[in-house]
């Protein structure tokens, strides 16, 4: 049976999540994007109101949220502050490695710490050159006894130079290729890490985003995620689950754009009349609202397969890919009925268009979607 209504509790989610990013996100949202500070502020309140630990099990204490409600409260978070967004996903993207293939004795360490205090996580695949190629990894994680000796350099980390947790994908026998990267947990405390500089990125500037290099950082077998040789299918199956909120932010930014620009329709004269009444504003405004009705599908579709835990990395794919591509269109239509106001800055049109665009590029680029999308499609040829 299909159903697209909300139950109350997910209503209730929603709305608890639409207060927050209206009375909390909003507000602050151009401050941060203009400055390089982080919003401690705004994410204290955000642990606070448990959208830190919202994906860690309740049974370590988390909010134990499925995918469909991470879906539902994503959307509301990215629709208030696309950066602010990026810093809360990108921990829950870190601890997913955790809750898939953690050990009881792991969840019960690395989780509490977030359960407790504001605290972030940053999940450390990319390499300068291992981006989209990501089974190219160079970084080492070489056996001494009962430590792994991790040395390399991951970049573009989001909350990189914040976090107090890294999930770092490393070679563990170089000799096996992809089949030879296995997923360690390491401490922010461990000796032998090193914080690059804050990159000054185009949007998102609410988060923090850095290099982090491993110079001879000893951790303990123990925090081993699965087994040695599995990191790269534990990457690949975190993204599976993780890249629906992509696409979920997605849908947000463009809806945010598009009440603005409808808004702002109603009230532009022209000629007359609100700009509105001109067909090519209207039909505009038609056509986002179309794609970012069938952009919600797609993510709730994706989510909904998580939730009963069937094969979604294809449908993930789709509702990343076509998601943010839909906030893209959007938000540069969006801006195009503002006119001349929407460039400026005082006006929330292009902080929007900059925060679209990396929802095309992070968490897998939309060309690597298709690509995980058509490999499926297409299956096997002989
Ligand atoms: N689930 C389970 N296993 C998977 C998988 C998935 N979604 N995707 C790949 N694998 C397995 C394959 O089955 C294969 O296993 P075997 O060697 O046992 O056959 C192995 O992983 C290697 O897969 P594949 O040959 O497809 O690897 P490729 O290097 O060709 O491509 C892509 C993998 C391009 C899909 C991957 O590198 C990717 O997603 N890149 C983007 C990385 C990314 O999203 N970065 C963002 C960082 S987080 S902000």
């Amino acid at each position: 049976m299909i159903d697209f209504s909300l139950s109350d509790e997910q209503k209730a989610l929603q709305d608890m999540a639409h207060e927050f990013a209206l009375k909390e996100m909003r507000p602050n949202a151009a401050r941060y994007d203009r400055g390089d500070v982080f919003p401690e502020d705004v994410m204290t309140k955000a642990f606070e109101a448990g959208f830190l630990s919202c994906n860690i099990p309740t049974e370590y204490g988390g909010g134990g949220l499925g995918d469909l409600n991470t879906a539902i409260i994503s959307e509301e978070l990215a629709w208030g502050c696309a950066g602010m967004f990026t810093a809360m996903m990108a921990s829950s993207l870190a601890l997913t490695p955790i809750v898939l293939y953690g050990t009881d004795e792991q969840k019960k360490t690395f989780f509490a710490p977030f359960t407790k205090k504001m605290n972030f996580a940053a999940f450390c695949l990319t390499e300068r050159e291992a981006g989209s190629d990501a089974a190219a990894t160079k970084t080492r994680a070489l056996r001494d006894g009962d430590h792994y000796v991790i040395n390399g350099s991951k970049c573009f980390s989001t909350n990189g130079g914040i976090a107090s947790l890294y999930i770092v994908f490393a070679l563990t026998d170089p000799e096996k290729g992809v089949r030879g990267v296995s997923a360690i947990i390491v401490p922010r405390d461990t000796p032998g890490i090193i914080i690059g500089k804050e990159e000054d990125k185009m949007g998102h500037r609410a988060s923090n985003t850095a290099e982090v290099t491993f110079e001879d950082v000893r951790v303990p077998v123990k925090n081993l995620l699965g087994k040695e040789g599995m990191g790269f299918i534990v990457a690949m199956k975190t993204l599976d689950k993780t890249r629906a909120s992509v696409g979920a932010a997605g849908v947000g930014v463009a809806r945010a754009a598009l009440e603005h620009a409808v808004e702002y329709a109603k009230t532009r004269v022209q000629f007359n009349k609100p700009i509105a009444l001109f067909q090519n504003t209207a039909f505009k405004i038609a056509q986002m609202a179309m794609e970012i009705n069938a952009a919600r599908h797609l993510v709730w579709h994706a989510a909904w397969l998580m939730d009963r835990g069937q094969p979604c990395g294809k449908e993930s794919a789709m509702s990343k890919c076509f998601g943010s591509d839909v906030a893209m269109r959007t938000t540069i239509e969006a801006l195009q009925i503002f006119g001349g106001y929407g460039y400026m800055r005082d006006y929330p049109m292009e902080k929007l268009m900059r925060d679209a665009k990396l929802l095309q590029i992070y968490e897998g680029t939309n060309e690597i979607q298709r690509l995980v999308i058509s490999r499926e499609v297409i299956g096997p040829i002989k």
